[in-house]
């Protein structure tokens, strides 16, 4: 079957013929249609959290169960379902038993630690696969898998309410995304920055209420706090710790940054603004089985409209060069139905 792996020199991708998986006890055999690229991928063939040759890509997986092992209750063939960042828990930790599942200290993570969904066929752990609902189109699910349900889930974690100012720093595919659960979902007003003006124009189509060119402004924090008073959280997707740094100024005192990029690099952080304006800076990874759930009903209600192109899968290393040289607007989706040529 046909993959994307990561190279033997772990610092790209290339597309190989691949032995077919085998079903195991609590599996199910997955035949691919999408799979979304996500520039945690790019830092997976990069070796940016460790070197891993010849591991199959892809956490923003899509397709249908075409067989399960005896043992499996939770899916049945001709469910469709994801295959995500978060693969598999242990299921009785302190992180699984308490709703934060996504911390499990033996996780497996798709696309990094196990085979993922850049292929024809991916085995998945079937009481962790979440089932796509009625009426999501199987391309727009795939970016919701990743770049959806970790930015719902890091909106939720700013402790977003209706009427409140949410800043997106970064809106490529994570940050469009964010941008609209943020307004659609959360009925917040939305700050999009970034440095990119085609993402800006995007981020304002699906819903922003203002935008910023972080290149073209001197002082963005300063407009920032001019335009909104200060938000009340700000979600950083942005692979530059710039943003990060811009974030901390740009909320309003007992604001929450929640941070989701990962460039590896360290913030700065001032100890008096923290302390004195009480801010709260927080990790957030990608979302629990439940979050994934409501993230896809939202794409399903048609609140939250994923922008994907469809690619062929041979165009892989070709699109992880243009998310590295930052021009995708939205997502890029592999297409492994073969329809895409
Ligand atoms: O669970 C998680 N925390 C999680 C899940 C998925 C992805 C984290 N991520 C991480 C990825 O590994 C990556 O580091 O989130 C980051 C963004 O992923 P993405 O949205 O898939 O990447 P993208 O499409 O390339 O978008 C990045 C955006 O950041 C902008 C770029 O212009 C682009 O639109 N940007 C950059 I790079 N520097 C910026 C800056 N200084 C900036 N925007 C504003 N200010
Ligand atoms: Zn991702």
């Amino acid at each position: 079957m046909k993959a994307v792996v990561v190279n033997q020199e772990a610092n790209g991708v290339e597309v190989v013929d691949h032995a077919l998986p085998q079903v195991g006890e609590g599996q199910a055999l997955v035949k691919v249609e999408y799979c979304g690229v996500c520039h945690t991928d790019l830092h997976v063939a990069n070796g940016d959290f460790g070197k891993v040759p010849g591991r199959i890509l892809g956490h923003e997986g899509i397709g249908v169960v075409t067989e399960i092992a005896d043992d499996v209750t939770s899916l049945k063939v001709g469910d469709r379902v994801s295959i995500a960042w978060f693969f598999e828990g242990c299921g009785y930790c302190e992180y699984c038993t308490t709703g934060r599942e996504t911390l499990c200290r033996s996780v497996k993570n798709a696309g990094y630690s196990v085979d993922g969904g850049m292929s024809e066929y991916v085995v998945v752990t079937a009481d962790y696969a979440v089932k796509v609902p009625e009426g999501l189109d199987p391309a727009q699910a795939s970016s919701i898998t990743c770049a959806g349900v970790t930015t719902y889930k890091a909106i939720k974690e700013g402790g977003a309410a209706p009427g409140q100012w949410i800043a997106v720093f970064g809106v490529g595919g994570l940050g469009n995304l964010a941008v609209q659960y943020a307004k659609k979902v959360f009925n917040a007003h939305v700050v999009a920055i970034d440095v990119n003006d085609d993402k800006l124009e995007l981020a304002k189509e699906v819903g922003a209420d203002i935008i910023i060119n972080a290149n073209k402004v001197e002082d963005v924090t300063a407009l920032i706090q001019e335009k909104t008073g200060g938000c009340h959280s700000a979600c950083v997707t942005a692979v530059s710790k710039v943003a990060f740094n811009q974030a901390v100024d740009s909320v309003r005192a007992g604001g929450k940054v929640v941070a989701v990029g990962l460039p590896s690099e360290y913030m700065e952080l001032s100890i008096v603004k923290t302390v004195l304006d009480g801010i709260q800076v927080i990790g957030s990874l990608v979302g629990t089985r439940k979050d994934l759930e409501e993230a896809f009903q939202f794409g399903a209600e048609g609140l939250v409209v994923p922008v994907v192109q469809k690619r062929p899968v041979d165009d892989a290393p070709a699109v992880f060069s243009e998310m590295a040289a930052g021009t995708i607007q939205g997502r890029m989706v592999l297409d492994f139905t073969g329809e895409t040529v």
